[in-house]
């Protein structure tokens, strides 16, 4: 058999993954940027071990040369929600890509596994371009919540101890816990209303707050320094109300003055 050269096989799988953490971080960044409820909290991936390809492979008779074909999780990216409904959400954010084509999906969201385990997995085409030209390669994509996660993460670690023997008593109490976590996702879905209206007043507040102080400082350099320290002191006390109605007018009043000072600056200049 011809000698495998493992490195060289999994080095776009590692561009892959980084490129693709980069890309749903960067969707995090986006929705904050424009004060949105972002439906991805956060995302991790991993290439996986060559020790568990082969134990993949031997598990389903894959042969050498259908590795990149049938090991389709070769590249793995997780996507952890807050809640249960986001998954859609971002289950169509990666449907309407168009650097990545979906080419199957689990949904063990609707069809529970045995074992408790729920979670949605995307399997995508995803390129990269390498110093040998582009590589279509695989990708799976697990999508979940945090209490899900939390649930697969011990599982996990349970089923490497026990090697596929997991003794029932442990397995039972696992299965509590499953429902458990179902039940948590439900109570949350319901106070999702609530925790995302807070969540979005805070990255309000923080982006304001970001604003105001880059208006004060450009003031500083453009006018009147004891003027801009008479602003800087307004804003400490507005911002000491923790009221986000007041915090706003406040911005949009700064941002008349600063606009005054740039047009102001530009027909010096001319
Ligand atoms: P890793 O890299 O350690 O996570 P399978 O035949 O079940 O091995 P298949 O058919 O390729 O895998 O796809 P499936 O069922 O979608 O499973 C792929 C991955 O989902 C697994 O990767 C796990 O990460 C996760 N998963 C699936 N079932 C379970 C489960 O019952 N419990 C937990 N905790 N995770 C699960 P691997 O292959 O285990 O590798």
């Amino acid at each position: 058999m011809e000698i495998q050269l493992w490195r060289s096989i999994l080095c776009p799988y590692e561009l892959a993954v980084k490129e693709l953490i980069v890309k749903f971080e960067h969707i995090i960044t986006e929705h904050k940027l424009n004060d949105l409820y972002s439906p991805i909290e956060q995302v991790s991936g991993r290439v996986k071990s060559v020790s568990s390809i082969l134990e993949k492979m031997q598990r389903k008779h894959i042969p050498m040369e259908r590795m990149e074909e049938e090991v389709e999780d070769i590249a793995g990216v997780r996507i952890i929600c807050q809640f249960e409904e986001d998954i859609e959400t971002v289950a169509s954010i990666i449907q309407n890509r168009s650097d990545m084509t979906i080419k199957s999906e689990k949904n063990y969201l609707k069809h529970i596994k045995q074992s408790g385990y729920r979670s949605y997995h995307l399997i995508i085409y995803y390129t990269v371009d390498t110093i040998d030209g582009p590589k279509k390669l695989q990708a799976e994509i697990q999508i979940r919540t945090m209490a899900m996660n939390f649930w697969a993460t011990i599982e996990h670690s349970l089923q490497y101890k026990y090697k596929g023997d997991m003794p029932v008593h442990v397995a039972e109490r696992l299965s509590k816990a499953a429902d458990a976590i179902i039940s948590l996702d439900k109570e949350m879905a319901s106070v999702r209303n609530e925790i995302m209206d807070a969540q979005n007043s805070s990255q309000m507040q923080s982006n304001l707050v970001r604003d105001i102080l880059l208006n004060i400082e450009n003031l500083y350099k453009l006018s009147n320094k004891r003027e801009v320290t008479k602003i800087q002191d307004e804003f400490l006390r507005v911002f000491k109300t923790k009221d986000l109605k007041q915090l706003e007018r406040f911005h949009r009043q700064l941002d008349i003055i600063a606009e005054g000072y740039r047009a102001q600056a530009v027909s010096n200049d001319l």
